[in-house]
């Protein structure tokens, strides 16, 4: 019997590492009512070029200006595929295992395409450049958000891990020796809001195949996210009073200074 386990942090204590994939995600990885995976959508800015993280990193042009380098996106959450019993494939067996990824949800979009980014706007204060991605609230890809990726399918040599096709194992980089064998680390960017607590249903499935290492065995399992969207907000002088109280700022950019002089608490605290 062959297995094959797709692990994420569905308890959300591991936030961007790599979780244990232990009994505790495990068991509530697609418990109804649940958000399984909380994940962040990827709309900052990390390298300040005007265009937001979901466009950036990866070989597409906007504005004519290549966004193909790395650094220019925050992290992914990373999620683990695993097939076992391994003792029964030889590494290049392993290797050719295919597997398929799909949605598990009818009612919503999960799947985003990366190539598909549509700018609209003049570039103007009034009407500024925007750009949408495809519809779909995720991506997963064979690499870190943080690293320079490229946008075609894992199966013509990119890092996209294209739904609905079958993929080999050797094409998401399995690990063929040691404690890890039968493992691929793969990482989940998160491009548009969800619309319902747990609606991201990513599934995996083995491919059965008459010339392949599994014959007809077929397995699959499941883990459930949902996609939260923070407001951006641009506080003004008007929006805080000296000493007000009631209001709330949470600062959306970690790497560079941003504060206010306004006291905004009654305890004087920021
Ligand atoms: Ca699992
Ligand atoms: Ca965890
Ligand atoms: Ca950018």
């Amino acid at each position: 019997m062959v297995e094959i386990d797709l692990d994420i942090d569905s308890d959300n204590n591991n936030h961007y590492d790599e979780p244990p994939c232990d009994d505790s995600e495990d068991l509530i990885e697609t418990a109804a009512g649940w958000p399984g995976k909380a994940l962040a959508l990827n709309e900052l800015d990390t390298d300040m070029d005007g265009v937001p993280d979901y466009a950036d990193g990866y070989d597409i042009t906007l504005n004519s200006v290549s966004q193909s380098d790395s650094n220019r996106s925050k992290k992914f959450v990373p999620m683990r595929l695993k097939v076992r019993p391994t003792w029964l494939f030889s590494s290049s067996e392993l290797g050719d295992i295919r597997v398929k990824f799909s949605s598990g949800n009818d009612n919503t979009t999960v799947f985003s395409d990366p190539s598909v980014i549509t700018p609209t706007g003049s570039g103007t204060s009034n009407d500024p450049i925007k750009f949408t991605p495809d519809s779909g609230k995720i991506r997963i890809w064979k690499k870190d958000g943080n690293a320079l990726r490229n946008k075609q399918s894992v199966t013509a040599g990119g890092d996209w891990v294209k739904p609905n096709i079958p993929i080999k194992l050797s094409e998401l980089n399995v690990v063929t020796s040691g404690a890890e064998t039968g493992v691929c680390w793969l990482f989940v960017e998160a491009v548009n809001p969800s619309s319902a607590l747990g609606d991201v249903a990513i599934k995996v499935e083995l491919v059965p195949s008459s010339t392949g290492p599994l014959g007809t065995l077929t397995a699959d399992d499941q883990v459930n996210a949902t996609v939260f969207q923070v407001d951006v907000v641009h506080p003004i002088g008007t929006d805080f009073a000296n000493g007000q109280t009631n209001k709330v700022m949470i600062s959306t950019k970690h790497d560079t200074v941003y504060h206010t002089t306004a006291q905004t608490t009654a305890a004087d605290e920021p």
